[in-house]
């Protein structure tokens, strides 16, 4: 029977009308739909480590790796293959279950950098992490490589609308972004695409992207909501800081919208308190991106975290859960 929280058909309008709703029936219908569909006590705990930092050659206007913006990051190389496995093993000890490598590329290229970042992937599979990915474009053959070591999940952000896109970047394209993504879903590999809010976007660009997201054949199965780190040098630099609330009615509306997706409240947790971190998972976010650093910029501690999920009765998603789900329904 076909299900109707769960639609691929939603129209720009319905969007805008679920956006739109006064806030506290929105969290409300939110928080609703997210109980019927996940453990509400439950929130997935990621652990981001950048492999390759900086020196970047796009100009995503909002990002400190660029290497045309002069914003103080050290250019490093890709890391050694044991360091990277040293760090998961500290974030798998700290209690996160999915580790997501980062590097600042544009695209993967088939050279020795990525037959080393296929013997990450392999490495932390076998710790018994899901591993992510966020390494720029990619290939069909490139994404089924990734899939064949393991890979887990693979992020790539749409960031903003379509519209707003070349506002924001001009060395890429929006379909260039859309044409990994498929690649991603072709190689079986799990989806991980959302955005940033306060790149300078109207409320009816991040209704665009939404929609984007929602109308995909599945939708993504993480969808992070960034709320904009403005880094000196950057052109996005004296930004307006996102309101609180403007991050919650994204949460809520990406929760209706994406039912079983694990909505993400990812960059700008350092500037919130408790209480607002609190106020997005009760608008459905079930996720996190864990250990004091992001990419290149401060995120809260472990033992912050550890004192906030306390605090609200949170505990983290277990390792594979899906699959594990998946393959006791086919036993049955
Ligand atoms: N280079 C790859 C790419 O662009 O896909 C992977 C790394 S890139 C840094 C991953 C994502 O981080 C970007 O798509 C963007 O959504 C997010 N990001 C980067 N800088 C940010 C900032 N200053 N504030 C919030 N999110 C940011
Ligand atoms: C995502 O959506 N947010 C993360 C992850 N995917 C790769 C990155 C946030 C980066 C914030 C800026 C920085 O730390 O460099
Ligand atoms: Fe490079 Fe990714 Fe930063 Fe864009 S977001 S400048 S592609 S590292």
């Amino acid at each position: 029977m076909a299900n109707s929280d769960i639609r691929n058909n939603w129209t720009i309008a319905e969007i805008k009308g679920v956006y739109n709703t006064p806030l506290l029936e929105l969290i409300f219908n939110a928080a609703t739909l997210h109980r019927k569909y996940n453990d509400t006590a439950e929130v997935q705990v990621c652990t981001l480590l950048s492999i390759k930092t900086g020196g970047c050659g796009e100009d995503c206007a909002y990002c400190p790796q660029a290497a045309r913006y002069d914003t103080g990051v050290e250019v490093q190389a890709l890391m050694k293959k044991k360091e990277v496995l040293e760090y998961a093993q500290k974030a798998k000890d700290a209690g996160s279950t999915r580790f997501c490598m980062g590097a600042a590329w544009r695209e993967v290229r088939d050279n020795k950098d990525f037959d080393n970042v296929l013997e990450m992937v392999k490495g932390v599979n076998q710790m018994g992490m899901e591993v992510c990915c966020t390494l720029g474009m990619l290939t069909e053959t490139q994404a089924q490589k990734l899939a064949e070591a393991g890979l887990y999940a693979y992020n790539h952000n749409l960031d903003t609308s379509k519209e707003h896109y070349t506002e924001i970047i001009s060395t890429r394209t929006y379909e260039d972004r859309l044409e990994t993504l498929d690649n991603v879903r072709k190689a079986g590999v799990s989806v991980c695409c959302g955005g940033i809010i306060g790149l300078g976007e109207t409320h009816d660009d991040r209704i665009k992207m939404l929609h984007t997201l929602v109308t995909m054949e599945e939708h993504p199965e993480s969808v992070p909501i960034n709320s904009l780190v403005p880094i000196a040098g950057t052109p996005l630099a004296s930004n307006e800081k996102v309101d609180i609330w403007d991050m919650v009615r994204m949460i809520a509306t990406a929760r209706i919208l994406m039912p079983k997706t694990m909505v993400r409240l990812s960059a700008g947790r350092t500037d919130m308190s408790i209480a607002e971190q609190a106020l997005c998972f009760m608008a459905g976010a079930n996720s996190i991106f864990a250990g004091d650093k992001l990419l290149t910029t401060p995120n809260p501690s472990f033992d912050d975290d550890n004192l906030m999920f306390k605090l609200l009765g949170l505990e983290p998603r277990k390792a594979f859960k899906e699959e594990k789900a998946y393959l006791h329904e086919m036993a049955n």
